[in-house]
């Protein structure tokens, strides 16, 4: 019997505030795309023969396995599905997918427990870096329950604190693709960034919307889809990305003046759905262009004092903080609170 009829060893988390099925590298059949496809019940907008939530969010996919570098505990592969489209793409990573991989890879036997707090590394394989990941493992088991509360999810779990270095140019080569902190595309001046994630960072104002609309708001709003879809076209050539028109990246952010007391104010679409917060790296990706010395995140925010400072990048649902360490004046590693949860164990099936 094939691995689609016998069914595939697979763990749905929610991670941070996304969710999705977790694979072990070497449980995947030969003809992945299709079997993940199959899996989530793509393409469909309401994946109704699926196990995917009819949302980019809740279509995501992570491979891990025991990783051969030094010093490395597991390589992390993400895979977006997407929703309406037979595309599965590794032309991004996940920040938030990633919050469930220390605690899969203690619950698989990948990585030992260490103590009362297990630090697990892992190697993000889609843009070639580490993060560190901390999980709680009281009493030599991997706990979910704990007080740490993220905005976008409701209640309280067990932290999971991850730690970025090296990120940026993960997907387009350098921070700033273009050279420049300020290209202008259709008339709208535009940062090009990539410190996790690549992002097209622009006023609210400039395309015509306030930016404290609701994602449902901005969603129906075709001009400004239009606007910000032919601004990407041309944007993913000059930032190294080719031609991203079957691409979820770069995600488009439209920044404005705080309004909650944190730094800057955010609406992302990513690319095509407004997203009900923001992505982790690209919130990271985000904070870096608000400490730019010039352009339109930099000229809106809000910056603490200090050399480690605490950003808070409100969006739709709340905010996310990332701490960024600046070292001769740029940043140097960026750190973010996640935490995730195991919501079922067992086999899924493809036929
Ligand atoms: O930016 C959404 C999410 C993400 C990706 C997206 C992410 C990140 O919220 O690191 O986490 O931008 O597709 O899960």
């Amino acid at each position: 019997m094939s691995k689609t009829e016998t069914g595939v060893r697979c763990m749905w988390m929610r991670g941070g505030t996304s969710k999705g099925g977790y694979f072990l590298a070497e449980d995947l059949p030969a003809d992945r795309e299709d079997f993940l496809l199959r899996v989530m019940g793509s393409p469909d907008a309401r994946q109704i023969d699926g196990m995917g939530g009819a949302n980019p969010l809740t279509s995501k996919v992570a491979v891990v396995k025991k990783s051969a570098r030094e010093g490395v505990d597991v390589d992390y592969l993400f895979l977006q599905v997407f929703v309406d489209q037979a595309i599965v793409t590794d032309a991004q990573n996940c920040g938030n997918i990633l919050a469930g991989i220390g605690p899969f890879a203690i619950e698989r036997g990948l990585v030992p427990v260490r103590g009362e707090k297990t630090e697990v590394s892992i190697f993000m394989e889609n843009t070639g870096q580490i993060a560190i990941a901390t999980i709680e493992t009281p009493g030599g088991r991997v706990t979910y329950k704990g007080e740490a509360r993220i905005d976008g999810v409701p209640g309280t779990s067990a932290p999971v604190p991850i730690v970025f270095a090296d990120t940026a140019g993960s997907s387009c080569g350098a921070l700033l693709p273009t050279g420049n902190a300020v290209d202008v595309i259709d008339g709208v001046a535009c940062t090009l960034i990539d410190n996790g994630m690549p992002c097209v960072v622009m006023r609210a104002d400039a395309l015509g919307i306030k930016g404290t609309e609701s994602p449902k708001e901005l969603e129906v709003n075709q001009e400004l889809r239009a606007r910000l879809e032919a601004i990407r076209l041309k944007a993913g050539p000059m930032m190294n990305l080719g031609d991203v028109a079957k691409k979820s990246v770069p995600k488009m952010t439209m920044v404005s003046a705080p309004t909650a007391g944190g730094a800057v104010s955010t609406r992302t679409f990513i690319p095509h759905t407004c997203h009900d917060a923001i992505g982790v790296l690209g919130a990271v990706s985000v904070a870096t262009a608000c400490l730019l010395p010039s352009g339109p995140a930099s000229e809106l925010a809000v910056i603490p004092g200090g050399d480690e400072k605490l950003l808070s990048i409100e969006h739709p649902t709340g905010e996310m903080s990332v701490i960024a360490t600046i070292k001769d004046g740029e940043v140097d590693r960026a750190a973010v609170l996640r935490t995730a949860r195991k919501l079922f164990d067992g086999r899924v099936f493809a036929e």
